[in-house]
């Protein structure tokens, strides 16, 4: 059975998502980054040399060898390559070219709109507007993509819609109106209505 280390963040959901997707069995084990501890303790560091979540451990990886995986892009291209679901050959590097998108730009940027606007006792507006703006301008991106294509990569849902579902479920963090962006509030419905994506969101439990 597959080790899943997380928390409550989009980057952990992604991959409870993705397990829930395949309906792979795993475990979840809560790692408490809050703690600014958990996740630097010798032997979940010898799991995440980053000291981050999410990782998990594959007893049964390639060649059936344990594997230990850091990285929730390096993660969901594993899985998904373990079941052959999720990241169809035909349209693998659409797929990866989204996945990397939300990997660079939408994870990094709306983590940092969140760190400075919701950092409320001592606010930079520097950071608040920096962020604040590129996450909108992502948006656009996001929008303007969504118009002629149903999910990030094309007609079938993949790991990358999966990778930037979590993200933008904290539109309220970031400060977007997500019904102003209208393909992306039709994507973010639709996602957010499969049954898998509802459990993956909602692990670990708090
Ligand atoms: N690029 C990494 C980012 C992981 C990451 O930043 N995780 C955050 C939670 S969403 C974390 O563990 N933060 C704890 C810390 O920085 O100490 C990935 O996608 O897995």
């Amino acid at each position: 059975m597959i080790d899943l280390y997380t928390w409550s963040t989009p980057n952990g959901r992604k991959v409870s998502i993705m397990l829930e997707e395949c309906a792979l069995p795993y475990r979840v084990h809560k790692i408490n980054i809050g703690t600014n501890a958990e996740q630097f303790t010798p032997d979940y560091l010898k799991i995440n040399p980053n000291g981050k979540i999410p990782s998990i451990v594959d007893p049964d990886g390639p060649g059936g060898k344990p594997i230990n995986m850091m990285e929730s892009g390096a993660i969901l291209i594993y899985l998904a390559e373990k079941t052959g679901k999720f990241l169809n050959q035909k349209n693998r590097y659409v797929v990866l070219q989204w996945l990397m998108f939300q990997m660079g730009g939408v994870g990094p940027m709306f983590g940092q709109a969140h760190h400075f606007m919701r950092a409320k006792k001592d606010e930079i507006p520097y950071g608040s507007e920096r962020y604040g703006n590129e996450a909108k301008r992502l948006y656009g991106v996001m929008d303007k993509h969504l118009e002629k294509s149903d999910y990030f990569a094309g007609a079938e849902y993949s790991i990358a819609d999966m990778a930037i579902y979590p993200w933008t479920a904290r539109f309220e963090w970031h400060r977007v109106d997500i019904a102003s962006f209208k393909n992306v509030k039709r994507w973010y419905d639709k996602v957010g209505a499969r049954p898998a994506v509802v459990k993956g969101m909602a692990v670990p439990p708090v």
